[in-house]
């Protein structure tokens, strides 16, 4: 079952939808005034706001701007949805969040990039307007999932020096970053999850099909999938159905095949639910150093992203969505990395639909076993709820391919700068494996893996599925000496397959590059150079079949906080410009990949 309420809501004969997302009124409260003042019934001052969008590229003074904040609305409930159970549903609120329905909380939720739900009928007027309130803020505290910095700083912005500070090396935007809609469902037994798996038998596709309805519901139903159709008995709320599909088209890239399944429940020849899903037959597996998509070896050509764009910072970008899904295919990459956290469902769809490989994250970006005990117990529970919310919100998209439970966990100093620290490091080991065996628990179909930070500490690894490196030999290490880094990265890939003997994808490697600034011969911060630099990379891993794929940090350029190795407050990593347009690193990707 789905107790978050999280299945996607859509409008159908029994169900509606009302995306009340806009323009909505704003207004910034550092003195944290507005509740005992009573905010959540109108604003003050309000200013416009976009929702979705973050809220730091719109107005001067919320650029830097991470603390609390107030969005407002004034909305009608539609009138023919008086006899059903009506939900507001939040897609994303970054990072903390409380909501007020005409003056009454209805929901808290910790946490950005995922969604959450709320029952708001009982608070609804019918014959009158009414005031939805939602404040925001994004504190970056030690406790949270990505960490703040806490008392002097530390992680990546100690580094870095960064402005804001954070642990991590992108803008803390913050906001409501996608829509915020109602939505309604039967007020009779209603379906509140669904989840699919396939696997392959010969040329056949077999789907189970697990149901969970409201109400502890007992009665019966069917699931339609192909043009075939069995039936349901549902018993506390829950049934199973195992369907064939005869000689399936199963799903993979350059084939993305969707099957249309609709979920009924019927009393007698009266449906009372449904529940329509796009779905796509296929396995992924580990076997030995392979990755297996239906049951053949598959190799990851691709980048780490981001939800980044000017003006609507994380916020919700669909033209830039589709934007960079004609990019992916123009430069032959057939997967990429959510990196650091969960993306928009939209994105997700897209992936299904035209058959892009995801490894899915979780926000766990900034972790540190030697920060204090406190911290890291606070940080599980909150990743353990992360992963809970995520995987009941994508766990049917065959997209996903992978989950990831973190992006470069520090065990002691960065970068090889120093050996690992042994508390830090059996810390770490017990965090991971509750981790690891939370996420097999709730998916027990997919496999799992870690993204390690150069010189962190390898045993990890050995808890996860896939082992995932992020490596900067020839940048961050061995500057300027692109032959030396790879001489590095190549004894080291080797010493890790030996070590674990399981699949290996370089989850990061680049470097940052100016756009238009040349050198020959290459220097770095140069086009020439970071074209050097992946060339060495793609052709060693290219010599070791243990090798399961390359994902290029980053796919564009991207916003940062400022410091003094960010010009211009840019990551310049990406193979593509902040607004998309390719460096001659994208056509040397391009060059490599596109005609595999
Ligand atoms: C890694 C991080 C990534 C950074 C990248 C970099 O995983 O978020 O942006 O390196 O330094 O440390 O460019």
């Amino acid at each position: 079952s789905n107790p978050m309420g999280l299945l996607r809501p859509q409008q159908n004969a029994h169900r509606n939808l009302l995306d009340i997302s806009g323009l909505w009124d704003f207004q910034m409260d550092p003195g944290e005034e507005g509740e005992a003042a009573g905010w959540f019934r109108a604003l003050p001052m309000p200013r416009p706001i976009v929702v979705p969008c973050s809220w730091n590229d719109l107005y001067d003074d919320a650029r830097d701007y991470l603390g609390l904040a107030w969005y407002l609305t004034r909305i009608w409930a539609p009138a023919g949805w008086r006899a059903q159970r009506v939900f507001l549903r939040i897609g994303s609120a970054n990072y903390a969040a409380k909501v007020w329905v005409n003056g009454t909380v209805v929901a808290e939720h910790q946490g950005g990039h995922l969604p959450f739900v709320a029952e708001i009928g009982p608070q609804l007027g019918w014959d009158q307007p009414n005031v939805i309130a939602i404040t925001v803020e994004n504190k970056q505290l030690l406790g949270r999932v990505p960490p703040g910095p806490g008392e002097g700083g530390g992680g990546v912005a100690g580094v870095l020096g960064g402005y804001p500070a954070t642990t991590y090396d992108f803008f803390p935007y913050a906001g409501l970053h996608r829509q915020v809609v109602l939505y309604s469902v039967p007020a009779e037994a209603h379906i509140d999850d669904v989840t699919v798996g396939t696997t392959i038998e010969g040329s056949d596709g077999v789907v189970n099909v697990r149901v969970h309805a409201s109400g502890g519901y007992a009665g019966q139903g069917r699931v339609r999938l192909n043009g075939a159709e069995t039936e349901l008995s549902f018993q506390a709320g829950s049934a199973e159905a195992t369907l064939r599909v005869p000689s399936a088209r199963f799903w993979a890239p350059g084939s993305p095949h969707l099957y249309p399944l609709t979920v009924t429940l019927a009393d007698g020849q009266r449906s009372t639910d449904s529940y329509s899903l796009e779905i796509g037959i296929r396995t992924i597996a580990v076997r030995g150093s392979q990755l297996l998509l239906n049951g053949q070896p598959v190799k990851l050509t691709g980048f780490g992203k981001h939800e980044d764009f000017p003006l609507s910072g994380r916020g919700l970008n669909l033209p830039m969505w589709v934007r960079d899904y004609e990019l992916l295919r123009w430069v032959g990459a057939n997967s990429y990395r959510t990196t650091h956290y969960p993306y928009a469902e939209e994105a997700m769809d897209l992936a299904d639909r035209l058959g892009v490989l995801v490894i899915n994250e979780i926000p766990a970006v900034g972790l540190n076993f030697e920060d204090p005990p406190e911290a890291t117990a606070q940080r599980l529970a909150q990743a353990t709820r992360q992963l809970q919310e995520l995987i009941a919100r994508d766990k049917n998209h065959p997209s996903t391919i992978l989950w990831n439970v973190a992006n470069e966990p520090m065990g002691g100093p960065l970068l090889g700068g120093g050996p690992p620290v042994p508390e830090a490091a059996e810390a770490g080991m017990r965090f991971f494996r509750q981790i690891y065996d939370e996420t097999r628990r709730l998916d027990p179909t997919r496999p799992v893996t870690m993204v390690g930070v150069q010189g962190g500490p390898l045993e990890w690894h050995g808890i996860f599925d896939v082992v995932c490196i992020n490596r900067y030999y020839g940048w961050y290490t061995q500057a300027g000496r692109l032959d030396e880094g790879a001489e590095t990265l190549a004894r080291e890939l080797d010493e890790l397959n030996s070590r674990f003997g399981k699949p290996i994808i370089i989850a990061e490697f680049g470097t940052d590059t100016i756009p238009g600034v040349h050198a020959q011969p290459a220097e770095m911060w140069t086009e020439e150079y970071q074209v050097e630099f992946l060339r060495r990379y793609l052709d060693i891993a290219a010599q070791r079949p243990f090798m399961a794929g390359m994902h290029v940090w980053n796919f564009a350029d991207f916003k940062t906080g400022q410091g003094t190795s960010r010009a211009a407050g840019m990551n310049f990593k990406g193979a593509f410009t902040r607004d998309r347009r390719p460096k001659m690193a994208a056509h040397f990707l391009r060059s490599r990949w596109a005609q595999l």
